[in-house]
């Protein structure tokens, strides 16, 4: 009986301290591209949606993001992923041209790095949003 009782005191301690560690969330900060209270909206409502994550606040003003979130079940990766997949760029990802394009006029923010989709063939055809004609987002 006594040791009945011991084990079920260990057993309760023991998951004592498993949902200790599993609710240790982890914070981080990031770029994300936008501009306005619509961008606001739809960037935390990608994160918050996710499975794992606790909060989820970006700032128009900074651009940045801070997420709070459980590692053990949702990776940062997924977070930049789900952010891009509405159509906002990160550090790390991109987002389609489609969905970019696709976002409410307001919303289509600067993008910093617009000559990674470039496909056309001549400085000439270089139009995109943002940019000076030929110059600064075209390689070619
Ligand atoms: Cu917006």
């Amino acid at each position: 009986m006594k040791t009945k009782t011991l084990n079920l005191i260990l057993g309760m301690m023991l998951i004592g301290i498993t949902t200790v560690f599993a609710a240790e969330a982890k914070t981080e900060k990031f770029k994300v591209y936008g501009n306005c209270g619509m961008c606001e909206d739809r960037i935390e409502k990608a994160v918050t949606d996710m499975t794992g994550v606790t909060a989820a606040a970006w700032d128009s003003k900074t651009k940045m993001i801070e997420v709070t979130f459980d590692e053990s079940k949702v990776e940062v990766a997924a977070i930049h992923k789900a952010i891009a997949k509405v159509g906002h760029d990160t550090e790390i990802e991109r987002a389609e041209d489609k969905v970019y394009k696709a976002l409410h006029g307001c919303c289509q923010y600067d993008r910093k790095d617009a000559a990674k989709d470039c496909d056309h063939k001549t400085k000439e055809a270089c139009n995109h949003k943002g940019s000076k004609k030929g110059k600064s987002c075209c390689k070619h």
